[in-house]
């Protein structure tokens, strides 16, 4: 067995449950943030046997899409006054970040 760790993005996560409950996969879906952009994100960790970890590869690849976000920095109070840093900057966020982590030991009691 394996964990994946699958961040998508929140406008994608509805899509992405339900083609996990269509397809037998169980999942635990967690509201995460982002370290960067510090907005939602939704993480699914989902415990699957090895075989079918190309099936749950193809359902989040097909259900996640790739975003152009802005996003602020923050501003710093020694730059130059003529620094840019303040004004928006453009981010891609997506489609999906994943991990898959070697499980020791599955119980459910
Ligand atoms: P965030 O950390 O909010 O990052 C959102 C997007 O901002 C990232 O999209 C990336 O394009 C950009 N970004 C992140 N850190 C950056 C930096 N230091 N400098 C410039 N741009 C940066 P994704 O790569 O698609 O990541 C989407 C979300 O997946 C991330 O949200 C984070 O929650 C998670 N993630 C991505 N890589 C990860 C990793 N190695 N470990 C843990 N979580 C990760």
């Amino acid at each position: 067995m394996k964990l994946l760790i699958a961040i998508v993005q929140d406008k994608d996560a509805s899509r992405l449950s339900n083609d996990f409950i269509e397809n037998d996969i169980r999942a635990t879906r967690l509201s995460t943030t982002g370290g960067f952009l510090k907005s939602g994100n939704t993480t699914f960790m989902i415990g699957i046997d090895e075989e079918r970890i190309d099936e749950v590869l193809s359902l989040i690849r097909e259900s996640s899409h790739t975003r152009q976000q802005f996003m602020t920095p923050p501003v710093n109070l020694d730059a130059q006054l003529d620094s840019t840093s303040s004004y928006p900057i453009e981010v891609q966020v997506g489609g999906a970040t994943v991990f898959v982590v070697p499980v020791e030991q599955f119980h459910q009691f």
